[in-house]
């Protein structure tokens, strides 16, 4: 029985290590040292890889390194193979900062102070006060929760938008398509923290961001394909949205002439919102095989009808 760990290489150390310590009887392998590939069972990976099955024909589990899983192609896993999420508590720790720091950035008009200070212009703008900033999260899951309860003692007016009904730290959870205009509507700054999926791809786009009040700031964490870039860029340059923290772009790193580099409403980084957690993935490993034995349902399982 062993795990193969087909991930970042320069993390392998550290996966191996936190195995030995926690999964006794788990045999760590590292691609491409895979020994007989009947022996694998489990596999960490992030990218998709194609065949499969027919590499690794006793898999069992699929544990995406990391949080989303859209890089996947899942009609290519059969259904007796669960495909896990490895997310823990200190990864939606780590958004729930980034998360902070952007919606401050936007909140305290950090881009616009960005660019007085390039023209060395000492121009101070109005103050705004938390409790008059409406600020939404799209997505509560994992993730999008602990921002939310983050978010609150700062003082903003919350709101989030979601599949289902979810609670809201003194706010409105606004549900399912129906409600998305009126959600956006009352958005002065927008976190998006949807997963990946045919219902989500380019949900960001001419349309929904013309909901949005004018100025709108907008911060996207989840994936770049949640924005139609173009329409973002046209929005900003309209001034409709007023500012732009992204985390993520459709093609990451982004073309060198990409608009977004040299944007001065745009404050980029290099989806690094947070991370895969290595020892909390693998405590996560080591409750599943132990339900597993018992005949119990494994944590963090994607459901393939829904994609995430
Ligand atoms: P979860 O699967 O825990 O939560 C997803 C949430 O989105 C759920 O609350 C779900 O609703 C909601 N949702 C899904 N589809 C829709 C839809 N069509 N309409 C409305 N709501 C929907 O995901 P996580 O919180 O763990 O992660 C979210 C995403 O964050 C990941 O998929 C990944 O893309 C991104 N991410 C980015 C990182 C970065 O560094 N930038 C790091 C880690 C993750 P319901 O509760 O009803 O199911
Ligand atoms: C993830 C990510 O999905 O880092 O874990 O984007």
């Amino acid at each position: 029985m062993c795990i193969l760990y087909m991930a970042e290489p320069s993390s392998a150390a550290e996966w191996r290590q936190a195995f030995s310590e926690t999964v006794l009887e788990l045999e760590f392998r590292q691609w491409p040292d895979v020994g007989d590939p009947r022996d694998v069972e489990y596999l960490i990976a992030w990218k998709p890889m194609p065949r499969l099955m027919e590499q690794f024909p006793n898999l069992k589990v699929l544990y995406s390194a990391g949080a989303g899983v859209d890089q996947f192609d899942l009609s290519d896993l059969p259904e007796h193979v669960s495909l896990v999420r490895l997310v823990d508590g200190t990864m939606a720790d780590i958004m729930a900062e980034y998360v902070i720091f952007a919606v401050l950035a936007l909140h305290r008009d950090m881009l616009d102070y960005q660019i007085s200070q390039r023209d060395r212009a000492w121009a101070p703008l109005p103050i705004i006060p938390a409790c008059e900033r409406r600020v939404g999260v799209m997505g509560l899951g994992n993730l999008g929760q602990v921002a939310l309860e983050r978010l609150q003692p700062l003082g903003f007016q919350l709101s989030a938008w979601n599949r289902s009904p979810k609670d809201v730290p003194g706010g409105r959870c606004f549900v399912g398509v129906e409600q998305l205009h009126e959600f956006l509507g009352q958005c002065d700054i927008l976190i998006n923290l949807l997963p990946l999926t045919p219902e989500t791809t380019g949900i960001l786009n001419a349309n929904t961001l013309g909901a949005l009040p004018m100025g709108a700031g907008i911060v996207n964490v989840g994936r770049g394909a949640h924005v139609i870039e173009k329409d973002l860029l046209a929005a900003l340059d309209t001034g409709k949205v007023g500012g732009a923290v992204l985390d993520v772009l459709d093609q990451e790193p982004p073309q060198p002439d990409h608009p977004f580099w040299r944007h001065p409403r745009v404050l980029l980084t290099p989806h690094i919102a947070s991370n895969v957690q290595v020892k909390g993935a693998v405590d996560v490993v080591a409750r599943n095989v132990y339900r597993e034995r018992r005949g119990l349902q494994l944590l963090n399982t994607v459901d393939r009808s829904k994609g995430y």
